[in-house]
């Protein structure tokens, strides 16, 4: 942490707000998550959040606090260093952090859903109880490399590669675009074999040739730190291959619980902006009268939240297929889908709202706003979720 940034006096406003009585849908446990989740936020995280963003630094001493308030694999059994809770839990407690920041969602996301998630489904026992304990408890960060320079939406055509050699595999390619690869202790890696099959790998750091440079100059994700994975004939012991998983259903199986997690998060980046709009409207005055008094002020905050409680209503019932295991991957790309881009516009008229000090880290709106560019694009872009919803109920393939 640099020693520039320290914690600031801003004091985080954010009130409670459950327009349709969902609350009540959720158990006590549900609630106990939410509320540790949402103390955690406002005494560690708000504080700093504008500051690191403003520096595009990673706060990376949270890792540890995220381990401690269950972030990592929550829905995953405690044994192997998750939760041990429902996936509503993992969903609200998705909501919470990224009513904090996406960066702070997405160190969550990876950790959990696509790095503890892929070795706990896809390891042997061995891998499990090497890495999963320290995983969960922040002690090692991990990262997931399916991203490559010329293969972002289409990750089938990769070209990183593994070849067989004795006891050990030879990997070789480029990831881009990797969340968490520079701070990382291991990489879960996808990577075709001699036959073309894309198999999963732990590239643990300090392998020779392998490097994870960081990405500069982005204006979205600023206290996220983004990455690549290089590999120059790594040789990777063939003990850390996932034994359990071969082809493109390993890594989206991950995506799948990730976009999950991620169309819960984005309802909390959008409860932030419209309670600061909320607050605002009716603080400031000018013609003599609180914004919040003119009727398109109301009709913007009524839209707002007609929204956010749609997409609370879409996350609740896609939580309660989850738990019995019926939720399908085209169901989950239709609410991460409709999730980012409602609190992306809900950002983007809170920030209107906001006139000119919209624009300023006084208030968090446009650091949501910002964030929720990569939001949409991560984890399948918005037209590719479309084009998922389209083959699903079409039955053709739009892809190919
Ligand atoms: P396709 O032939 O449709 O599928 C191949 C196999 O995979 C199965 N499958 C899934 N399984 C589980 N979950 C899903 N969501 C699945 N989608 C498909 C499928 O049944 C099939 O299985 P099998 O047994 O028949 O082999 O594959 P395709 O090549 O046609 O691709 C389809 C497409 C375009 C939808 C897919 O490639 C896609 O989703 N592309 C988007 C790529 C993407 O989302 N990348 C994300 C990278 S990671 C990231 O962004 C992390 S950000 C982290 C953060 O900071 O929070
Ligand atoms: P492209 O695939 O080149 O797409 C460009 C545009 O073309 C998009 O608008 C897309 O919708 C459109 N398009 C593509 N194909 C079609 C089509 N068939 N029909 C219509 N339109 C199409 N990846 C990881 O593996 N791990 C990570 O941890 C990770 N973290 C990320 C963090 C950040 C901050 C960002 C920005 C990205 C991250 N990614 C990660 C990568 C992310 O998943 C990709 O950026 C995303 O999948 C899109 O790939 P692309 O950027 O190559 O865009």
């Amino acid at each position: 942490m640099s020693n520039e940034i320290k914690k600031s006096v801003k004091t985080d406003l954010y009130e409670h707000h459950d327009y349709y009585a969902i609350d009540e849908l959720l158990t006590e446990d549900h609630l106990l998550a939410r509320d540790a989740v949402r103390q955690w936020v406002k005494q560690e995280v708000s504080p700093i959040i504008e500051e690191y963003a403003n520096k595009a630094e990673c706060p990376v001493h949270l890792f540890k606090g995220l381990a401690e308030v269950g972030a990592f694999g929550p829905s995953l059994p405690a044994e192997y260093g998750g939760g041990g809770m429902d996936e509503i839990a993992y969903g609200i407690i998705m909501q919470e952090l990224e009513r904090g920041d996406s960066g702070i969602r997405s160190m969550a996301s990876v950790q959990g859903s696509l790095v503890m998630y892929p070795i706990y489904k896809y390891g042997n026992e061995e891998q499990r109880k090497k890495y999963l304990p320290k995983l969960g408890s922040g002690e090692f960060i991990g990262c997931f490399g399916l991203t490559e320079p010329d293969h972002g939406s289409n990750p089938a055509g990769m070209v990183t590669n593994i070849r067989d050699d004795g006891d050990s595999y030879i990997l070789n390619g480029a990831k881009m675009w990797i969340t968490n690869s520079p701070v990382a202790d291991i990489a879960v890696v996808w990577a075709k074999d001699q036959e073309g099959i894309i198999r999963g790998l732990i590239v643990e750091k300090g392998m020779k040739g392998f490097s994870a440079p960081e990405i500069h100059g982005k204006w979205s994700l600023r206290a996220s730190v983004t990455g690549e994975l290089v590999f120059e004939d790594v040789r990777v012991p063939k003990a850390n291959l996932l034994p359990n998983v071969s082809g493109l259903k390993g890594p989206l199986g991950c995506l799948s619980k990730a976009r999950y997690g991620i169309a819960w998060g984005a309802i909390g980046a959008a409860l932030d902006c419209y309670d600061s709009a909320l607050r605002y409207s009716k603080e400031r005055e000018q013609f003599g009268r609180k914004l919040g008094q003119f009727q398109l002020t109301q009709k913007k905050l009524a839209e707002m939240i007609t929204e956010i409680t749609k997409a609370q209503l879409l996350v609740w019932r896609l939580g309660t297929l989850a738990n019995q295991g019926k939720a399908t991957p085209a169901q989950i790309s239709m609410a991460k889908r409709n999730n980012v881009a409602m609190a992306l516009e809900v950002a983007r008229e809170a920030r209107q709202m906001h006139g000119g000090m919209g624009i300023t880290s006084e208030y968090s709106i446009m650091r949501h706003m910002m964030n929720l560019e990569s939001v949409v694009t991560y984890e399948g872009t918005h037209d590719i979720h479309l084009l998922i919803t389209g083959m699903d109920v079409t039955g053709f393939n739009a892809f190919s």
